[in-house]
């Protein structure tokens, strides 16, 4: 190839990058894009016009991107997740594109200002929570390190619900998020795939392993791609998105001339199902057959999809694995193993160990989870129903791994029946953890300790037939989306403090902030800039200790704990409301799966228990309860840079790792904290003399579990505890929380009452610091100096390091 403008080529005028020539692009495109005039443009049409202008400056480096990825044929990585909560999109590739400033000016030829537009872009809510959200700053960091990739998900019609307070209890209502059209998308119809479901399975004649399957329903699934730039850099790479469609012949025209009408499209309603609604499921496995469904749709369309890719550029399945990694984000892609078995073995007719090899050195698999309640298993009459011949396939990568176990450890029967892939309880079940070690070739946890009890306990006996399979990779969080767009003015303060703004894609250039953590007037505009955005935020008195509480509502993350504490300050305030108090503003936001009772009741609480100190004169000075309804992406952009102390309080060995603590330290918010997930490495990093810690470790709560544990124990001993667990009894919170007793009282899973002395020290403990603002702020600006090691930038580095062993890819800038 020539020269790397591609437009040059067709004749393509070049893009301008000055202000006039932005805005008569801009203008172009509401007229001849959008089909109207600035005078009877809405705000909507301003938008979009807006969008689509931003949108062609990241088009071109797009081509060029693909052309040089397709020059270079290296080994691509195909990203595979159900999940993706990619944020807005306007002022991310507004920063990316380096338009920001001439958009702001261009779009006052229609009248409006940016900020107005900005307003008008819906997140795509296309996840539930961390797992969705590190998708999104993985894909962000390979495209920052230039690393060829494409990620796979489903453009759900619905994303996650939305949330709001009635009576004080989450209702949820559908996000129908592209309900004004999406006009960050490229739909490409060509590239549509065809999926079977049900069915039954053939014998071929002449081959023992090949089959032919006739399914019983055939879905299209019809992709669509968002564009992910790198950020200083010219690589823009790819998310692609599958949405279930019926064929043709799913709509039944003489049907429908009968005037049935329903019956004539039902099977394209039962086809388009597949891609309708994320599972709001965080936990739990509803069992239900469309997320099996959906899953597979995703994994079926993606691997033609990259097959057809492998194919543009080479011709051999033995360069396959070298040319492909797909990484598995949780089990729930793990049916792309047999998918890719049966498609290597059936349709393109490789003998089952060529293809079982391949296979093998294709896939790696992150695990996100500890808890047993979340490793998926699906029950096998299920599998038998919906893909008789994956099912097949499993049994038979079944038996010749259990062969495997059998050579090593001949007789241990005991151990084949832990490690075997179906599960034999009162109903026999597929395990998919178990398929994804065996079908991966690398298998890596989410932090240190983490990875170290994966090891353990859940996978011990697969650690102990190949433990060089398994790998830690901590998580990582964008700097671009969590410092740059979400506090820009922290940014500025880095930036002018460090003397440049490297630290965007290089941020361990943070530690140089140290030297200024002792400087006086650096220390007074850090605290500057936190008070500023609480004073945008607008939760609480911007001078009142703000402390948040912001993840997925779950037993384990124990906002319960952070209750009991409000409870208890409550009720110390009304004792001695004359006390010394510091005054807190305490902000609680997260959903909590539709199903989750448990979950729900705490919210409920919370608001309670909010409304009782709001109305009581004596103790409001002193504390709030904020409840921030629907949080997402954007809301937490929002919230995190005015955080003064961040909640990271989970039962440790119960928190995978955690991204929000990275993200709230780094934006200079101090941690109380367990020794959780990537809680210890922060601590390791920030100093532990700069974080809060408290609470049983996790083999001491292992151990309390063991020799058995009695919550009545610390109610009867700690009269604060008793105090406030008996006010919520005696129905002073508008009657809510008796389940909630009920079940601290009785089992408490998650040690809650074990460590509330522990955490109440602690609490005590941020008082001190909070009172002498020098130390505060030193402690401040030293969480953030050490976080740099908790960029997505060096999560990715490790990814292509250790686990991908891929290179990146310079793409050419475009021709002066
Ligand atoms: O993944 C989370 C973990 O709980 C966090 O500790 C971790 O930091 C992040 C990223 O690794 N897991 C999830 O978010 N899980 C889900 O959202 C999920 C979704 C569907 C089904 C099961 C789990």
């Amino acid at each position: 190839m020539g020269p790397m403008d591609l437009r040059q080529g067709i004749g393509l005028r070049r893009l301008g990058t000055t202000t006039d020539e932005f805005q008569q692009d801009l203008l172009s495109s509401l007229y001849y894009r959008r089909g109207t005039t600035v005078e009877s443009a809405s705000a909507h049409d301003a938008y979009d016009a807006l969008a689509l202008t931003v949108r062609d400056r990241l088009a071109d480096r797009r081509a060029r991107t693909a052309a040089a990825h397709y020059a270079s044929n290296p080994r691509w990585v195909y990203y595979l997740s159900a999940e993706y909560l990619l944020g807005a999109q306007l002022e991310q590739n507004l920063l990316y594109s380096g338009t920001g400033e001439v958009a702001a000016q261009a779009v006052k030829a229609l009248g409006r200002s940016l900020q107005e537009i900005e307003d008008l872009d819906v997140e795509p809510g296309l996840g539930n929570g961390g797992l969705g959200r590190l998708a999104a700053c993985l894909v962000d960091s390979m495209a920052t390190r230039d690393i060829p990739a494409v990620g796979y998900g489903i453009r759900y019609d619905f994303g996650i619900f939305k949330q709001s307070l009635e009576n004080g209890g989450q209702a949820e209502r559908p996000d129908d998020w592209a309900f004004q059209g999406n006009p960050w998308e490229f739909p490409a119809p060509d590239d549509r795939q065809t999926v079977g479901f049900y069915g039954h399975t053939e014998p071929i004649a002449g081959s023992q392993t090949r089959k032919r399957w006739v399914p019983g329903e055939i879905v299209l699934g019809e992709p669509s791609h968002m564009l992910v730039p790198g950020y200083g850099t010219e690589t823009v790479n790819i998310v692609r998105l599958w949405r279930a469609r019926g064929s043709e012949a799913s709509f039944d025209l003489s049907r429908f001339s009968a005037g049935q009408y329903a019956e004539a499209v039902q099977e394209a309603v039962r086809a388009e199902n597949i891609s309708k609604v994320l599972y709001p499921d965080d936990s739990t496995e509803l069992g239900r057959e469309l997320r099996l469904k959906q899953q597979y749709f995703l994994c079926s369309c993606s691997l033609r999809d990259i097959i057809r890719r492998f194919r543009l550029r080479n011709s051999d399945w033995a360069d396959f694995a070298a040319k492909t990694i797909i990484q598995l984000n949780d089990t729930h892609p793990t049916i792309a193993i047999p998918e890719l078995m049966r498609l290597l073995v059936d349709e393109y007719e490789l003998d089952w160990d060529q293809a079982w090899s391949i296979t093998r050195r294709t896939f790696a698999y992150t695990c996100h989870t500890l808890l047993p309640e979340a490793l998926e298993t699906w029950p096998v009459h299920l599998f038998e129903r919906l893909l008789p011949r994956h099912l097949e396939i499993i049994y038979l990568i079944n038996l010749l791994f259990l062969r495997e176990v059998e050579a090593r450890f001949p007789g241990d029967n005991d151990r084949l029946r832990r490690m075997s892939i179906i599960g034999e309880g009162d109903e026999r079940r597929v395990r998919m953890a178990h398929l994804a070690v065996v079908g991966t070739e690398a298998v890596n946890g989410v932090a240190e300790l983490h990875s170290k009890l994966l090891r353990e306990t859940v996978l011990q006996d697969f650690a102990d037939l190949w433990p060089a399979k398994f790998q830690n990779v901590t998580n990582g969080v964008s700097p671009r989306r969590f410092v740059k767009l979400a506090n820009p003015r922290l940014a500025d303060l880095i930036t002018e403090g460090l003397g440049d703004d490297g630290w965007l894609n290089d941020l361990e250039r943070l530690a140089e902030l140290e030297s200024l953590a002792d400087d006086a007037a650096f220390m007074e505009r850090w605290r500057a800039v936190k008070r500023a955005n609480k004073v945008d935020l607008a939760a609480g008195d911007p001078d009142s200790l703000t402390d948040v509480m912001i993840k997925r509502f779950h037993e384990y993350k124990r906002q319960q704990l952070k209750l009991l504490h409000v409870i208890t300050m409550y009720q110390r305030i009304r004792q001695n409301p004359a006390g010394d108090w510091v005054p807190r503003t305490v902000l609680f936001a997260g959903k909590a799966a539709p199903a989750y009772h448990a979950a729900k009741n705490i919210i409920r609480l919370i608001n309670a228990v909010g409304a009782t100190i709001a109305a009581d004169p004596v103790v409001s000075p002193y504390l709030k309860v904020v409840f921030a309804e629907n949080y997402n992406v954007t809301l937490a952009e929002r919230i995190i840079p005015a955080a003064d102390l961040s909640e990271q309080i989970s039962l440790a060995g119960k928190e995978a790792s955690g991204t929000g603590n990275m993200k709230l330290a780094l934006n200079g918010a101090l941690t109380v904290g367990t020794l959780d997930g990537a809680n210890i490495e922060i601590r390791a990093r920030v100093g532990e003399e700069n974080f809060f810690l408290f609470g049983l470790d996790a083999y001491q709560a292992a151990e309390v579990q063991i020799r058995g544990y009695n919550p009545r124990e610390h109610y009867e001993w700690d009269t604060e505890l008793k105090a406030a667990l008996d006010a919520i009894t005696a129905g002073r919170f508008d009657g809510a929380g008796r389940e909630l007793v009920d079940s601290l009282l009785g089992w408490d899973e998650y040690l809650t009452l074990a460590d509330y002395r522990s955490y109440l020290d602690a609490q005590e403990e941020v008082e001190r610091a909070w009172r002498d603002p020098a130390r505060w702020t030193r402690m401040s600006i030293l969480n953030t100096a050490h976080s740099g090691f908790f960029s997505s930038d060096r999560t990715i580095a490790d990814y292509a390091a250790r686990i991908w062993r891929v290179a990146p890819v310079t793409v050419p800038k475009e021709d002066q």
